[in-house]
Parts: C-alpha cells; structure tokens; sequence
C-alpha cells in the first residue's frame, strides 16, 4: 500500500503529472497505434524521464521514459511511473511493458484508461500480482478522448487500413493506357518501400495482380528485410496464377476470395494483421473507401497530369458535398520533385 512508499507523491500532486503525460502522448503521430505518454517520478515526487509512444513499431511509451532518465543518469528504483494507457502485457512489435517496469524496479504505476484490447491487456494485474502499488483511473476520459478511433476498431476487431497511391496532379495512376512506369520519382519509390516494413499484410486486387506481377515484399537497398516481412494478401474472385511472383516460398501469401472489405478485414484479424495497407488497384482502394474502411491514406503526388488516365480509386457511388468523406493532413514531405501527403480520415474522430 501507500504507506510503503514513504514520501511518494499522492494522488492531488499526480494530476499535474498524468496532464504532462497527456501532452506528451499527443506527441504519438497519428495511426495504427494508440497515443501514449510515460512520466517517470523518483520517490519523492522528482521528475526523472519523459517519454511517448512514436508509432507502430517503436518502442512503448515506458521504455522510452525509463531510457530518458537512465539517459541522464538518474537512478529509477523504487520511483513511480504515470501513464495515460495501462502498460501492455504482451509480446507484439515490442516486449511486455510490464516486464520492462518490474526489470527498473519501481514500486508504483499510475495509468489513466484501461488497455480493452485482448491480446494487451492485463498489465495492471501482473504489476499488482508482482506486488507494484497500481492506481487506474486518474484522468482516464482525457486518454480516451486521445484514442477514440483506435478503441473504436480495437471494439470492433478490426485491423488498421492504410491505402498507399502514388498519382499525377490528377490523381491517376496510369495513362489511358495503362502505362505507370513511372509516375512518380525513385525517392517517392523508395520510399513507398519503406512503409511495406511497417505493416503486417499488403494487399492488392486481381487485376493489380495480373498488370504488375508485384512481389509485395519489403526490401531495403540490400535486399529484402528477411525479419519482418508484411503477409501478402491478393484479394478478389480472379485467379492467382501458379507462377506468380506474389506466392513467394516463404508461406507469408494468401488468397482472400472475398467482395466485401469488412469480410476481407475480418480474415486478416483472424490471421493476426493489426494494421494492413492496400496497394491498388482502383477498385480495391475504391471498394475500401466506399466502405469508408481507409483509415489512412498515403499519397504520393508527382508533378505531371495524366489526362483521361485511371483515376487512383474507381467504383465510388456519387456523394453530394455535404457527404463527402473527409480527410485531414497528418503531415507531408518532399521526396526530390513529389510530395508525400499523409491523410487521416476524419470521421469519428475525436
Ligand atoms: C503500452 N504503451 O506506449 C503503447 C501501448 O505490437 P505493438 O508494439 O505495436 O503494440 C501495440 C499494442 O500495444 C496496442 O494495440 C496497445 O494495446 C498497446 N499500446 N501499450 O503499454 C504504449 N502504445
Ligand atoms: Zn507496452
């Protein structure tokens, strides 16, 4: 209890504390991941560490506080961490938070919202179990109102879509007669290649399949990454040729022979994806953003127009303005002549 830990702060001095952490959290850019801030406190109410998550991927928010005060020579034993999100207990991108806060020995964890998801949550019973003092709860609507539109898919278990196009001006991404190569820059294109590293499953439809032969595979100038390849996902009723280059012989392919988005999503949670991006073609990112399931979109834009060419997403039923699908611009970046403009959807967001 409390009592143990002398002259750690009580909880009137810990709100100030979890709002810092609350502002660090909206640090974490928005995406597949929630937003996360870490606090870390030595035992008489001293600030040692700051830290947040920076995205799928990367280190949670706790190791990242932990590594700054160690990073300044402080010393974390016996300290208190304030979170806005339970520490996870499991295995994903990264090891178990919980393990990391045991390892630093600290004696007290304060969150804000509980972890709802299956495979993380938990941490505050281990940490309790382990015999940490545990307080859920401070601030917990301000957390939840940074998370939204992560509880909300994490609810519905569905995985985090991502649709990448690289287009002219006018978002086409082919000539009338289909010719794309190539639209935009090899620094654009290289760093498309990139974002294949970050995610757990690539999908493209048949018929992307049968004018690319793509390989989906992530690879860096030295080849393919053979760590982390993302699963390859061919979605549609066409047939995937014995040859084609996106079986691969790693085992990492499969065939969804489904119509409807959500049943495609549902088959890659199912299969473990929690964050999957859709590569084209039109119809497929079309059918997604019809079903407005495009979470996130990243454009590719080159400076050129490609008059009559084929539109980036086909299929979209004819919406009046004051239904339009709406995005907001999370960053952009100059990649040699092209921009990169990233987009969140905007509906149900907080
Ligand atoms: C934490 N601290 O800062 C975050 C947590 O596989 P990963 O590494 O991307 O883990 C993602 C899951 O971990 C996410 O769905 C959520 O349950 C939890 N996020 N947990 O303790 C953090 N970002
Ligand atoms: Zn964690």
């Amino acid at each position: 209890g409390p009592a143990q830990n002398g002259a750690s702060p009580d909880a009137a001095a810990l709100e100030p504390v979890m709002r810092r952490a609350l502002e660090l959290a909206q640090r974490t850019p928005a995406g597949a991941n929630p937003r996360v801030g870490a606090v870390v406190l030595s035992d008489d109410g001293a600030v040692l560490g700051e830290g947040w998550h920076r995205g799928a991927g990367t280190p949670h928010a706790e190791p990242a506080a932990l590594e700054d005060a160690r990073s300044r020579g402080h010393d974390v034993r016996g300290g208190t961490i304030v979170i806005t999100l339970e520490p996870c207990s499991h295995t994903g991108r990264t090891p178990p938070c919980t393990e990391a806060i045991l390892e630093a020995g600290l004696r007290r964890v304060v969150f804000a919202a509980p972890d709802a998801t299956a495979e993380a949550r938990g941490g505050a019973d281990r940490l309790a179990e382990a015999g940490l003092t545990v307080q859920a709860g401070l601030l917990r609507e301000d957390s939840e109102a940074l998370n939204e539109r992560w509880a909300q898919r994490m609810a519905e278990g569905r995985p985090f879509v991502t649709a990448k196009v690289a287009t002219s001006l006018d978002f086409c991404v082919a000539d009338a007669e289909g010719r794309s190569q190539w639209i935009t820059s090899e620094q654009a294109r290289a760093h498309a290649q990139g974002l294949r590293r970050r995610v757990d499953a690539i999908l493209v439809g048949t018929g992307t399949l049968a004018a690319d032969n793509p390989r989906l595979t992530a690879r860096t100038p030295r080849g393919e990454d053979a760590e982390r390849q993302p699963l390859r996902v061919v979605v549609g009723l066409g047939e995937v040729p014995a040859d084609a280059a996106v079986r691969g012989t790693d085992g990492r392919f499969v065939h969804v022979r489904s119509r409807e988005p959500e049943a495609v999503l549902r088959e890659l949670a199912r299969l473990g994806a929690g964050h999957v991006m859709i590569e084209g073609g039109p119809r497929l990112v079309g059918a997604f953003l019809e079903a407005g399931l495009v979470d996130e979109l990243w454009h590719y834009q080159a400076p050129l127009l490609l008059p009559g060419g084929l539109p980036a997403a086909s299929g979209l039923a004819p919406r009046a303005l004051g239904d339009a699908a709406r995005f907001r611009v999370e960053g952009t970046e100059l990649l040699g002549p092209d921009l990169l403009i990233r987009r969140m959807a905007v509906s149900g967001e907080a």
